[in-house]
C-alpha cells in the first residue's frame, strides 16, 4: 500500500470500506490467485516436506512443481467459500531454501541448501517450561567447511536484501490482519457468534473480524534492525500470553552488557550482532532468567487480578542469569507468569499450580478449569462435553488408474503416532538407530491382517490411498489390532526407499498417503479459551481416519541404473 499522507487511521477505515463492498479481499478468500501466494520459502528447524506436512504428494505437486505420487484427481468436497481454481497450480514455488544441518528430505528437495551448524558450533539455549532448567550450547569446534551457523545465514541475507531493498522496495506501510487471538480483549469482544459476510453484522476490526494493523516496514533497514534492540521493547514493552511489561531497566542494562550501535537507525541501542548477543538479550529481557524482570512481570498480573503475586518471584529477585552462568551448569528457571508452575528447589514443574494453589483465574470464559463448551459450534456438534467419536468409514478413495486387486489387498485404518524411540526425523542419520528401526521405512500390522495377503515380517508393502504411495518393511506385531496399521511419524524418504510401480517413482513418505482435513470446531475463533493461539488453538490435521489399501508387494525395483 503506498504510504501516502493517510494516517494509519484512515488507512484501516478506507480497507474496512473496501473489505465490506467486496473490492478488497482476503488473500484466503482467493487462495491460488496467481497475484496472491508467496513465491518463496524459507525454511529453518522444520523438516517440512520429510516430517511435518501432511500430504506429502500435494506438497510436491502443487507447491513445489516436481514429480510426485498423487493418485486421484481431486473430486472431493470442497469449502464454498474459497475460490477454486481449475487446473490447481503447480509449483507454486519459484524457491525454496531449506537452511540444515543434514540431508534431510527438505534439505534435498530444495533450490538452494545453506548448510547449518550443529549443535556443537553455536552458541544457543534450549528450554521450555516442561523442562524447568535453561540449557546452553557451546561452540566446541567451528562449523565445518561452508556451514555457518543460522544467525551469521540470516544475517547474510538480511544484509544483502538491506542493501537490493534501498533501490527496489524502500519503506511501504503494510496492512497486516491478526486474527482475534486468545488473551486479547477481542477474545470476548462478540457475546455471539456472527458472520459479516452474510451481513449478520457490520465488519469492525479486532470486535468481528480479524483486528487490522497499519506497519511500517522500513526495508532498507532490516539488517540494522536485525542486529540491535528495537527501542520498542522499553516503549511498547514485552511478554506474552497478554501479560507485558515494560523492558526500561533491561534495554538500559543491555547497552552497558553489550555495547551501544555507534550509528544509523539504531544508534544508541544495544548491540545484537552475535548469537551469543542475542541469547544474552533474550536472557536479560525473561522473567525465567532475570529475577527483577519477574518480580516486575508479575506486577502487570496483580494489577488484573487484585491478588498478591510477586512472592512467587522474590526469593531470586537478586538473581540474573547470564550465558557463561549457564555455561559453568545449566540453572533452573525462575517462576514466572507466562507459565503456569511454580518452580523451587522442592518441587518439579506440573502445570497449572499457580492456577489451583495462587487461585489465578484459569484463561477461559468462567475463569475456571472448563470442560463444558457452551460455543454453539461444540453444542452443534454434540461435543459440550469431552465425549468418544467413533472412527468415521472413509474409504481410500480414488485411486486413478491404478487397478484395484481385491484378492491381494486389505484396507487398514491409518495411525502416524510419535514413535517411542526416537524424536522425529533426525535420528536415521546415526547408523545405529537406522539400522535398529530396519534401515528405512517400516510400518506396523497386526499378525492377523499379515495373515490375509501372505505378508511376513520385514516383507516390503506397497501402501496407498487416493492421495499417494508409500513404501514400508511390514514389522508385524500382535500388538497392533486387527484392522489399524501403525507407521510411526517422520520417516524419511532418503535411504532404503524402493519403487513402486503404482507411481513409477520412489515409494515415499509415510505422509505420501495423509491429507489436510480440518475439523471445523478447530475453526472456532474469537471466543474466550477457543480464540486463536499459536500453537495453543487452530486448526490441524486429523489423521484418525484415513484408510490405506495394502499389499504385499511384487518384485521391489530399485532404480539403480
Ligand atoms: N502424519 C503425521 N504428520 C505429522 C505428525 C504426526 O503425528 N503424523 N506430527 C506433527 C507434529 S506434532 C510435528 S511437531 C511435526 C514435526 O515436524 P518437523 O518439525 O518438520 O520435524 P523434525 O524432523 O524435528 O525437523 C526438524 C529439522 O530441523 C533440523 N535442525 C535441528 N537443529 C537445527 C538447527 O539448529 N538449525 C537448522 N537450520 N536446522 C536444525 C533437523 O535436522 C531436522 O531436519 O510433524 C507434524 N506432522
Ligand atoms: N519419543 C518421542 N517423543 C516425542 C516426540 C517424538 O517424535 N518422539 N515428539 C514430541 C512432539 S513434537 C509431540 S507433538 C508429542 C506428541 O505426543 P502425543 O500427543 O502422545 O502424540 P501421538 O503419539 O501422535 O498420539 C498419541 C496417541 O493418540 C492415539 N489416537 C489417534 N487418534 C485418536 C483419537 O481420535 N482419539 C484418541 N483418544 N486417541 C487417538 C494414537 O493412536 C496414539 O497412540 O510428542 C513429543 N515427544
Ligand atoms: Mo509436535
Amino acid at each position: 500500500m503506498a504510504a501516502g499522507a493517510s494516517t494509519d487511521e484512515e488507512i484501516v477505515d478506507f480497507a474496512v470500506k473496501k473489505i465490506k463492498s467486496g473490492n478488497l479481499r482476503f488473500a484466503i478468500e482467493d487462495p491460488d490467485h496467481p497475484d496472491n501466494f508467496p513465491r518463496m520459502l524459507f525454511l529453518w528447524r522444520a523438516n517440512l516436506l520429510g516430517a511435518s506436512s501432511k500430504g506429502h504428494e500435494y506438497f510436491l505437486k502443487h507447491l513445489l512443481g516436481t514429480d510426485h505420487a498423487v493418485l486421484n484427481s481431486e473430486s472431493d468436497l470442497r469449502p464454498e467459500k474459497i475460490k477454486w481454481r481449475d487446473p490447481a497450480p503447480e509449483g507454486k514455488l519459484d524457491l525454496m531454501v531449506t537452511l540444515e544441518l543434514r540431508m534431510s528430505t527438505s534439505a534435498m528437495y530444495a533450490d538452494i541448501a545453506l548448510p547449518a551448524a550443529g549443535w556443537y558450533e553455536m552458541h544457543d539455549l534450549s528450554t521450555t517450561d516442561m523442562h524447568p532448567f535453561i540449557h546452553p550450547f557451546n561452540p566446541a569446534i567451528d562449523p565445518p567447511w561452508e556451514s555457518r551457523t543460522n544467525w551469521e545465514q540470516f544475517k547474510t541475507i538480511a544484509e544483502k536484501f538491506s542493501e537490493l531493498a534501498s533501490d527496489h522496495l524502500g519503506t511501504v506501510k503494510d496492512l497486516v490482519a491478526t486474527p482475534l487471538m486468545h488473551d486479547t480483549p477481542g477474545e470476548i469482544a462478540q457475546d455471539r457468534v456472527q458472520d459479516w459476510h452474510h451481513s449478520e453484522c457490520d465488519p469492525v476490526p479486532g470486535k468481528t473480524m480479524p483486528a487490522l494493523t497499519v506497519v511500517t516496514r522500513d526495508y532498507p533497514n532490516t539488517f540494522k534492525k536485525m542486529t540491535s534492540l528495537g527501542p520498542l521493547a522499553a516503549s511498547a514493552g514485552v511478554g506474552a500470553k497478554g501479560v507485558m511489561w515494560h523492558a526500561d531497566t533491561e534495554t538500559e542494562a543491555l547497552k552497558t552488557a553489550l555495547g551501544k550501535v555507534t550509528e544509523g537507525i539504531a544508534q544508541g541501542q544495544p548491540v545484537m550482532e552475535t548469537e551469543k548477543q542475542a541469547a544474552e538479550t533474550i536472557l536479560m529481557l525473561a522473567p525465567e532468567t532475570n529475577g527483577a524482570t519477574a518480580v516486575k512481570s508479575w506486577e502487570t498480573l496483580e494489577k488484573r487480578t487484585g491478588m498478591s503475586l510477586r512472592h512467587l518471584s522474590r526469593g531470586r529477585q537478586d538473581e540474573r542469569i547470564c550465558f557463561d552462568d549457564l555455561t559453568v551448569q545449566p540453572r533452573k528457571i525462575i517462576t514466572s507468569p507466562i507459565w503456569s508452575g511454580i518452580e523451587s528447589e522442592e518441587r518439579r514443574y506440573s502445570p497449572f499450580v499457580i492456577n489451583i494453589e495462587e487461585k489465578v483465574p484459569f484463561r477461559t470464559l468462567t475463569g475456571r478449569a472448563q470442560f463444558y463448551q457452551d460455543h454453539p459450534w461444540m453444542r452443534d456438534f454434540g461435543e459440550q462435553l469431552p465425549i468418544y467419536r467413533p472412527p468415521l468409514t472413509i474409504t481410500p478413495g480414488n485411486t486413478g488408474s491404478v487397478k484395484r486387486e481385491p484378492e491381494r489387498e486389505i484396507v487398514l485404518n491409518y495411525l502416524t503416532p510419535h514413535s517411542k524411540w526416537s524424536i522425529h526425523s533426525t535420528y536415521a542419520d546415526t547408523l545405529t538407530m537406522l539400522t535398529l528401526f530396519r534401515g528405512g521405512e517400516s510400518i506396523w500390522i497386526s499378525d492377523a491382517d499379515a495373515k490375509k495377503i501372505k505378508a511376513k515380517d520385514n516383507d516390503w508393502l506397497e501402501c496407498f490411498n487416493a492421495n499417494g504411495v508409500v513404501m514400508a518393511k511390514a514389522v508385524v506385531s500382535p500388538r497392533i489390532p486387527p484392522g489399524k496399521a501403525f507407521m510411526y511419524h517422520a520417516q524419511e524418504r532418503l535411504i532404503n526407499t524402493p519403487g513402486t510401480g503404482i507411481s513409477g517413482k520412489r515409494g515415499g513418505t509415510h505422509n505420501s498417503v495423509t491429507r489436510i482435513l480440518v475439523k471445523p470446531t478447530h475453526m472456532i475463533g474469537g471466543y474466550a479459551q477457543l480464540s486463536y493461539g499459536f500453537n495453543y488453538y487452530g486448526p490441524i490435521g486429523s489423521q484418525r481416519d484415513e484408510t490405506i489399501i495394502v499389499r504385499k508387494a511384487g518384485k521391489v525395483e530399485w532404480y539403480e541404473d
